[in-house]
């Protein structure tokens, strides 16, 4: 039997769990809500799903704070819940990606509870980073690494008595204590999570901040960075290979990586035959909308995939940038990790039209591509929360100088007039965790659903056309000659993608067949941020 290596040319679409849909009527999204709504996502026409952690959480960074990687929480559901899930995904022709949080825990994980009692020295504390501090009475913080949440990457502990006691390093929020990746009890256990996870018959692993496990363990200052005491560190090509040899024991399964490195070498040195399969892409994300600029962004992407023939993969938005409607919009289109200009003004309609136009040129690349809940009803970033409903810790961290990440994970809107569109079960008085606007009626599923005009009919029929167009599970791709401001394409012999960048309407190449448009064509010609899907002869 030969593998159909699936995740070389999938379409995954990540389902942050607590917003998608509730089920239970609680206003937080859940398993039973995601079962219900299976159906809309095989019409949808995606591959494969990507859950965000589902697991049991005090939720302090919306569930990247695991207490147990074996469980489900009570507010999705349950391990069963789960079991279901993933049958009935298969069932529907979905494949299924879990979310491993392999840098850090929660602070309410037992490991962390038994090493904060057993004390200095203790064993326990040795699968964690735990230190004395700095300073005569250990007051100042073991080392200068800042959190990427903000504020100092230490916490002090406090001591049976009420003195300070050591500190421990978490790179994120206080209570995502950081593993000690030089244990071998760490890399047992995640092994184990790994096998218990294939066990039930995911298709793939998504691993969370992937370059960041690994620390130099004589904790140097950061310094002026370099080298970078705690990012992509040689000992983690060392794990992923084993965590390979796990994985090739199963059919068909994918590793993909969260690796944030602006060095595509660097990058690509994880995806290897004996280490990970794909790894995401965030250049496009940050890639302004220019033509000059995204060829550049695919050429180096294509460029870095191909000596180590894994499948690029693009990414458009995800649960941590704002959404790329509100961003394309913008004068400055680039700044995707940046939450602080959040305020800027967006044109709506600009950034809607850039959408559709960045849907078609994604779906068209060769590789791998993400489609995050709501791209495919167009929806903007949530720009008016307030302070109070606002639950980021990045927010909470910055002391609201960054408006953090609760913009682009509002509820998705599926029915009705008026909040909360058919976010929570009918008859249900809940409200939704955060807020939704009042405007979205127009952008509710049910709204789109047979609208030709619509995202979601874009999106539908793209993915459609994908799945049809053998062009495109190829990996060939070749630039066609065109004008400034102009991208166009050939995948295989004959599919092609044009997008007009440039601030005037472009003419198509000659004898050609338009499959798809993502704006109406002007006497045959592709108007300003508009892209096509082409058969060329
Ligand atoms: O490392 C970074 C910058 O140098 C970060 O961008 C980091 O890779 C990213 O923030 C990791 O995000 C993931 O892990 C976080 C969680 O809050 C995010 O939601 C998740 O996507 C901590 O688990």
């Amino acid at each position: 039997e030969t593998s159909d290596r699936w995740w070389r040319h999938a379409v995954i679409y990540q389902v942050y769990p607590r917003s998608f849909a509730d089920g239970t009527g609680d206003g937080i999204g859940d398993l039973a809500g995601i079962r219900t709504r299976l159906p809309y996502l095989a019409e949808l026409g995606v591959d494969a799903l990507w859950f965000s952690p589902w697991y049991p959480s005090p939720m302090a960074d919306a569930g990247y704070d695991i207490a147990d990687h074996r469980d489900i929480d009570p507010v999705f559901g349950t391990l069963a819940d789960a079991e279901a899930l993933l049958g009935e995904a298969h069932q529907a022709g979905l494949r299924c990606i879990v979310d491993v949080v392999p840098n850090h825990c929660s602070t309410a994980h037992p490991w962390f509870a038994e090493a904060v009692q057993a004390g200095p020295g203790s064993a326990a504390r040795e699968l964690f980073w735990f230190r004395p501090g700095r300073g005569a009475d250990g007051e100042l913080p073991p080392n200068d690494w800042q959190s990427i949440f903000g504020g100092p990457a230490w916490t002090r502990t406090t001591n049976p008595d009420g003195t300070g006691g050591e500190w421990y390093l978490h790179l994120f929020a206080p209570e995502q204590p950081d593993f000690n990746w030089g244990n071998p009890k760490v890399r047992e256990e995640f092994e184990s999570i790994l096998r218990f996870w294939l066990d039930r018959g995911v298709d793939g692993i998504r691993i969370d901040s992937a370059a960041l496990l690994c620390k130099d363990p004589a904790l140097p200052d950061f310094g002026a960075g370099d080298p970078d005491p705690y990012t992509d560190r040689d000992e983690l090509h060392e794990i992923y290979r084993s965590w390979r040899r796990i994985t090739d024991r199963y059919r068909d399964r994918a590793l993909i990586g969260e690796i944030w490195l602006p060095d595509t070498e660097r990058f690509a040195r994880y995806l290897r035959p004996d280490e990970l399969h794909q790894a995401f892409n965030f250049d496009f994300l940050g890639c302004h909308w220019d033509a000059a600029a995204l060829r550049g962004c695919i050429d180096d992407t294509l460029a870095a995939h191909r000596p180590v023939d894994a499948p690029a993969t693009w990414v458009l938005s995800n649960h941590d940038v704002v959404r790329h409607v509100t961003r394309y919009g913008r004068a400055d289109t680039s700044f995707a990790l940046d939450h602080r200009q959040h305020r800027a003004p967006s044109d709506r309609a600009l950034g809607t039209r850039r959408a559709r136009s960045a849907a078609l040129l994604s779906l068209a690349l060769p590789g791998a591509a993400y489609v995050y809940q709501g791209d495919e009803l167009g929806l903007p970033e949530v720009e008016e929360l307030s302070d109070e409903v606002r639950q980021d810790p990045m927010f909470h961290r910055s002391g609201g100088t960054d408006v953090g990440r609760d913009g682009c994970r509002v509820p998705l809107p599926w029915a009705g007039r008026r909040p909360p569109y058919g976010f929570s079960p009918a008859g249900s008085d809940a409200t939704p965790w955060l807020p939704q606007p009042a405007g979205w009626a127009p952008l509710t599923a049910q709204a789109q659903r047979d609208d030709p005009a619509s995202m979601l009919t874009l999106y539908r029929r793209a993915l459609a056309i994908r799945r049809d167009s053998p062009e495109l599970r190829d990996e060939r791709f070749d630039w066609l000659d065109t004008r400034p401001g102009v991208l166009a394409f050939r995948r295989g012999d004959g599919f092609g993608c044009v997008v007009n960048l440039a601030a005037h309407p472009a003419p198509l190449p000659s004898h050609v067949a338009v499959l798809l448009a993502s704006a109406p064509l002007a006497g045959g010609l592709l108007p300003p941020d508009t892209a096509a899907w082409l058969r060329l002869r």
